[in-house]
């Protein structure tokens, strides 16, 4: 492949609900783009960008995949994802370094909740997004009610460049409205004859052509003046309009395909070539320090590493953009993330896993190496010069959780090693190795996206394993003051064993002042303190460790032993054993032995002392709140909004923004577990959700009574 400059390079993110066409789309792409000799098929398992044995399987894309294709002295950079919400993170991924969205759809079904789904990601990251109704050729398609559906949702801003003329088995022409030409295939498809376009066709062809015009020229005032004296624009001037019209959103062109017989591809081609905007009209990147980064060849280079595939033989392949600057093998590159030195030994473009050595690669376009020694996703090289770094692809949070095991115990090291390996290929599987827990949890984006793991799991490694219901981290805490002290005593044998701890207990919130007096049972403890330690802990909140012993009751040397006895306490809550938080602990008296006095008699004491108080102290359960987000079309909002409630949820509000609603809520993380699947079965698949953790709160009183029978249970069959 030749070397692209800059504004050679089209980048395009292929998007679109499952199963509407788009890894048969590539397919197409690369056959005509004279990268591969013969189309694959889905459901034969041989295409480019479905080359991983899960995606054979299945039939789905999981991965987003790269290739390239010239066509007409450019170079067009694609990026196949998967259209199921359970993998977004690759359509993220590729709509964040791509410069437009091509949008497939599914003449059949029309708009989906796939469609509607990714035009949320790519309205959120503002790219341009392209229509393209696929599938023509299939009997029930049915392009007139996927056009209005799409004008529907998305407005006037959608705009016909194409329409076509027989629709089903026949489909074999189309008329397009910015070139006023027919096309027309054999029943191979490939090449098209381009003929005049036939008079019964003229009178529909004129209206949709000058409407486009008018779409162009309302995106630049140079365009409009010119359209009002001229009553026209030229070819060239459209398609300036058009590109201007992606880049500010102010329009979404529709075009035509059957990709399984490869007919509208290399006009599809020439289109995204002309129209797709240039690398250098894009809103530029920014780095983490919020400097926008231009994409010029000439300045030192930096490069995003923003995918990372483990592939047989190989090794780590990482895929990356050029922010900006020229890269080359041999180049010594920088990991800014990291501060280690790596060198760039070969470059590649690639089609799936095929890849071709390239001598260059410039600012903007899209590439791979290999053999980095610590290389993840998400980090930036730097060539000497540059030294940024980038982050701007903002995968979904996790909303779906599982405990995961080996089915053989034996095989927990060698999963830990396989899950941390496949983190790298998808950064939205999350996983955790919980000592609280004591559970390794995942979390991904579905029950789906969790299937498949545990298929790559099982059959790629031949590793068994099982998922479970991951357990809750809840935390203990007080809510009023109390007191306790306790003697350990011990005396059989040799050396005995003697500490005796008094101690008050109170909920603690920061910066909140201590009294002098405190009073229990009509009996007055005044305080002194003589130190204090702040312990912040490491689940969050603080424990307050105040030292009030008058007249040397206890020696100093034994406090750190009190504390250390208190802490494994806090670090296992008297009610549940789960973390304490927020609590003050003031020593102010004690007992010690002349001989039998030691550091493990006061960590006893001072441990069972606190646990008794901790008790008195109107102890509570926390539990963590998530801030859940539904995005969901209005007609499901009633049930939608029965079955939050039925998980103790509290709504917090709604509003309604395009086409669908939007509903805010605080859910306890215990009620979420199988929300995924759940709001999917309510809805239809048609509403997606967002969650991330908001607080902890108290849980109500027959929460907190049951969790605690729970744990009794446990501990007395332990
Ligand atoms: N007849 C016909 N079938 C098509 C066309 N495009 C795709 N298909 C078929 O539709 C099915 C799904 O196609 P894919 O290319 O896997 O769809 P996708 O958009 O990549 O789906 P995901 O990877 O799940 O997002 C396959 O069986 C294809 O053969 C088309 O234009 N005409
Ligand atoms: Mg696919």
């Amino acid at each position: 492949m030749k070397v692209y400059q800059t504004n050679e390079i089209r980048n395009i993110a292929l998007i679109g609900g499952s199963g509407s066409g788009k890894t048969t789309l590539a397919e197409a792409l690369l056959f005509e783009g004279g990268i591969i000799k013969r189309r694959g098929s889905v459901d034969s398992g041989n295409t480019v960008c479905d080359y991983f044995p899960v995606e054979k399987e299945y039939g789905y894309s999981v991965f987003s995949t790269i290739f390239s294709v010239e066509w007409e002295g450019k170079k067009l950079n694609f990026i196949d994802s998967p259209g199921s919400d359970d993998f977004s993170g690759g359509a993220v991924t590729s709509m964040s370094v791509t410069d437009a969205a091509l949008m497939v759809l599914n003449a059949q079904y029309g708009v989906e909740v796939g469609t509607i789904n990714m035009f949320r990601y790519a309205e959120a990251i503002r790219k341009p997004v392209i229509f393209l109704i696929n599938q023509l050729d299939k009997d029930n398609a049915d392009y007139e009610k996927t056009l209005s559906q799409l004008k529907e949702a998305y407005g006037s801003k959608v705009v016909q460049i194409q329409y076509p003329l027989q629709i089903g088995q026949g489909f074999h022409q189309m008329i397009d409205v910015l070139k006023m030409k027919m096309y027309q295939w054999k029943p191979e498809g490939g090449a098209p004859d381009i003929l005049d376009i036939p008079a019964s066709e003229k009178a529909k062809a004129d209206e949709l052509h000058n409407a486009l015009v008018e779409a162009a020229a309302e995106n630049d005032e140079a365009l409009m003046e010119k359209f009002f004296d001229q009553g026209s624009l030229s070819e060239e001037e459209m398609r300036e309009g058009i590109r201007k019209g992606l880049l500010t959103r102010g329009m979404y062109p529709v075009i035509c395909s059957s990709a399984a017989k490869d007919m509208g591809v290399r006009r599809l081609m020439e289109f995204l070539g002309n129209n797709v905007p240039r690398i250098s009209e894009m809103p530029l990147y920014k780095n983490t320090e919020g400097k926008e980064i231009t994409p010029d060849a000439a300045a030192p280079a930096s490069l995003f590493i923003f995918k990372t595939t483990v592939e047989p033989h190989i090794g780590r392949v990482s895929y990356f953009k050029v922010m900006s600057g020229t890269v080359k093998p041999g180049d010594d590159v920088l990991n800014e993330d990291r501060g280690s030195k790596e060198r760039i030994s070969q470059l590649f473009v690639v089609a799936g896993q095929t890849r071709t050595e390239v001598p260059e690669l410039k600012a903007g376009d899209i590439g791979a190496t290999v053999k980095l020694k610590d290389v993840n996703t998400g980090n930036t090289l730097n060539a000497k010069g540059a030294d940024n770094k980038f982050d701007f692809i903002k995968y979904p949070n996790s909303k779906y959780r599982r405990a995961i095991k080996a089915v053989n115990e034996a095989d927990s090291e060698k999963m830990m090693e396989i899950l941390s390996r496949m983190r790298a290929e998808d950064p939205t599987w999350v996983v955790e190795q919980s000592k609280e827990l004591k559970q390794v949890i995942v979390s991904g984006q579905g029950e789906f996206h969790l299937k498949t793991l545990k298929w790559r799991i099982e059959n790629n490694d031949k590793l068994a394993i099982e998922f479970f219901e991951p357990k809750i981290p809840y935390r203990e805490t007080i809510t009023k003051s109390a007191r306790a002290d306790y003697r350990h005593k011990k005396q059989s044998g040799g050396a005995g064993q003697f500490g005796e701890v008094h101690l008050i207990v109170e909920p603690y919130q920061e910066g909140q002042p201590m009294p002098e007096i405190y009073k229990f049972g009509g009996q007055e403890f005044k305080i002194q303190a003589r130190d204090t330690q702040e312990v912040p802990l490491e689940w969050g909140g603080k424990l307050v460790f105040v030292n009030s012993i008058v007249g040397g009751a206890i020696d100093a040397r034994f406090l750190p032993a009190i504390l250390k006895g208190i802490m494994q306490r806090m670090e296992q809550g008297p009610l549940t054993g789960s973390y304490a938080r927020d609590v003050r602990v003031i020593v102010y008296d004690g007992k010690m032995h002349p001989v039998d006095s030691n550091e493990i008699s006061f960590m006893l004491a001072g441990r069972n002392a606190f646990s008794e108080a901790f008790k008195n102290a109107g102890p509570k359960i926390l539990e963590p709140i998530y801030d859940v987000e539904v995005s969901l079309p209005s007609e499901y909002m009633g049930d939608v909004m029965g079955d939050l409630q039925g998980r103790r949820a509290m709504i917090m509000g709604m509003n309604s923004e395009k086409g669908y609603e939007k509903l805010m809520a605080k859910v306890p993380l215990k009620e979420m577990s199988n929300y995924s699947t759940s709001l999917s079965s309510i809805t239809g698949g048609s509403a997606s959700f967002n969650m991330k953790f908001a607080a902890y709160e108290l849980v109500p009183t027959d929460v907190q009574e049951k969790l605690i029978k729970e744990y009794e249970a446990q501990k007395a069959e332990d």
